[in-house]
């Protein structure tokens, strides 16, 4: 029997994961399915102290089509193990999800894991309940869905999908993200005594597309993709730091734009908010975020890495799309959140190296170099450094680098810059990072404001292959690369100004996942 593969399906499927594992791009710390296409995460959790981690999933390659829930399990939140695909499309022409199981939350329903995601059916996506065996290793799909029969009636809404459920005084709650045409992004809310039949409080609260372009970094969008609320904080009653967040991601016709977020005070059935903020700098390769609480308290978020190559190299590669590490996720001075990895993370750490404090004086003309290459190299890193920039300073950090005659051959540049005012600016250049010119490489700069009180800031880069992210005094920058060479130079200096570095401290990171994975374990 000749079987008929899908027009993109370029990599035969039993030879996805080889492909995959031996790309030398393929991050080796960050959690990636075990071949073929990942996006966002899904029900990230902790179930009777188990972390679990569900992703949308394609096993068939490196492009997104009828996508499955893949599911993995960690103890550490740094090493995870494969598990069954949780979900599957119904095989039948009117199930409800026969075209994807798109993304979704996973709740404690009374001691039993009990997922909701949305069913696509052609175009259209609707709120769908499947519940988990004690061990989450087996779902069975709710009979009535979908559990919501239509998006709200009389509203025309751009899209309606992905979902954020919580319990409040004894009832559900769920929120379904949206967008109202003519007005902007939305998130609807529901309630619910048993997560089958929902009743609809109204929206949360509504976007305004027209305030600002689609080009901007904070535009946001006509459509709200993956709304996650929740109270930042201790959790304690009474905590002064406490204030609620809002996030989505900013969608447009079909244009993932960047992930936001409103701080504020959800009270009722609304949501009052006080500032916007942009989460990640690095747009659309830190999307649809979602978050949890851990038995510890601590607030930890997962987002999904877009490529930056096109989507004809992915399926190439046999695979396509990362998880960031999980990220802690902080109330900020300033009343708005920082985000650090997880100190988990740091059990990865090996030959740890430092560099001598020292004076980074810019170049005497602009355009000259001053830039040395530090004793550190490798293409999978932990970097902290610790610095103090003079106003108008530049401090200027190239990873995964070849130099040759003192130039960059190839190189990934992160920049922490202080004005003259005193404010500060997190960049990362990607327009060396590589030498390839067939995959259609995003190589747009990417940037965002950091507090820097009296000039300090903390920075962490985290070097995994094709993943960066970047965290200075705890704002995120994330993104993708795809050298050519397998350089792993690294270099420091200061592009105008005077620096002076505190700490400079490095280590190579070891693999969280083992190779040998199965496509559909
Ligand atoms: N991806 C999912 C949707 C969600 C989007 C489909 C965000 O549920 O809106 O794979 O990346």
């Amino acid at each position: 029997m000749t079987e008929t593969l899908h027009p993109l399906a370029l990599v035969p499927e039993d030879e996805l994961v080889a492909r995959a594992e031996s790309d030398p791009l393929r991050p080796r710390f960050h959690f990636a399915s075990p071949a073929g296409w990942l996006n966002d995460p899904n029900g990230v959790s902790q179930w009777n102290g188990e972390y679990h981690l569900f992703y949308q999933y394609n096993p068939e390659g490196a492009f997104h089509h009828r996508i499955q829930w893949g599911h993995a399990t960690s103890t550490d939140l740094v090493h995870w193990t494969d598990r069954p695909v949780a979900l599957v499309p119904g095989d039948g022409p009117d199930d409800p999800d026969r075209d994807g199981c798109w993304s979704g939350v996973l709740v404690d329903d009374g001691g039993t894991p009990t997922l909701v995601y949305s069913g696509r059916h052609g175009e259209r996506e609707l709120p769908c309940v499947a519940v988990g065996s004690p061990d989450l290793l087996s779902w069975t799909k709710e009979p009535r869905n979908p559990v919501i029969a239509a998006p709200p009636a009389e509203v025309d809404v751009t899209a309606f999908r992905d979902h954020c459920v919580w319990k409040e005084n004894g009832r559900w709650r769920q929120l379904v993200g949206s967008g109202i045409r003519g007005q902007g992004g939305t998130a609807f809310l529901y309630e619910s005594a048993d997560l089958r039949s929902w009743e609809l409080l109204g929206p949360l609260l509504v976007g305004s597309a027209a305030d600002g372009a689609s080009g901007d970094a904070d535009w946001t969008g006509t459509m709200w993709e993956c709304v996650d609320l929740f109270s930042a904080g201790s959790g304690a009653a009474g905590d002064p730091e406490a204030r609620d967040a809002l996030v989505f991601s900013a969608w447009d016709e079909g244009v993932t734009h960047h992930p936001l977020y409103w701080t504020g005070r959800y009270a009722g059935d609304a949501f009052l908010p006080e500032a916007l903020h942009r989460l990640d700098y690095g747009g659309r390769h830190f999307y649809a975020p979602q978050s949890f609480r851990d038995d510890a308290g601590r607030r930890i978020m997962f987002g999904w890495l877009q490529e930056a190559q096109n989507e004809r190299a992915a399926v190439e590669a046999g695979w396509a799309g990362v998880l960031s590490v999980p990220r802690l996720v902080l109330p900020a001075a300033d009343g708005s959140l920082d985000f650090a990895p997880v100190p988990e993370l740091e059990v990865l750490r090996r030959d740890h190296r430092t560099v001598e404090p020292r004076v980074l004086v810019g170049p005497e003309r602009p355009g000259d170099l001053a830039t040395a290459v530090l004793p550190v190299e490798g293409v999978q890193l932990d970097l902290e450094l610790d610095a103090e920039l003079a106003p108008g300073s530049e401090l200027r950090l190239g990873v995964l680098a070849v130099r040759a005659a003192g130039r960059a051959v190839e190189e990934t540049a992160v920049s922490v810059s202080r004005d003259a005012d005193g404010n500060g600016i997190l960049s990362l250049d990607r327009s060396l990072s590589s030498m390839d010119t067939t995959s259609g490489l995003d190589r747009s700069g990417l940037a965002g404001p950091v507090p820097l009180p009296s000039g300090r800031v903390r920075l962490r880069v985290l070097v995994d292959r094709s993943a960066i992210e970047v965290f200075a005094n705890g704002k995120p920058l994330t993104a993708r690369v795809h050298p050519t060479l397998g350089g792993g130079q690294v270099t420091l200096g200061a592009m105008s100004g005077t620096v002076r570095l505190l700490s400079f401290d490095a280590w190579a990171m070891a693999d969280s996942t083992p190779d040998g994975r199965t496509l559909r374990p």
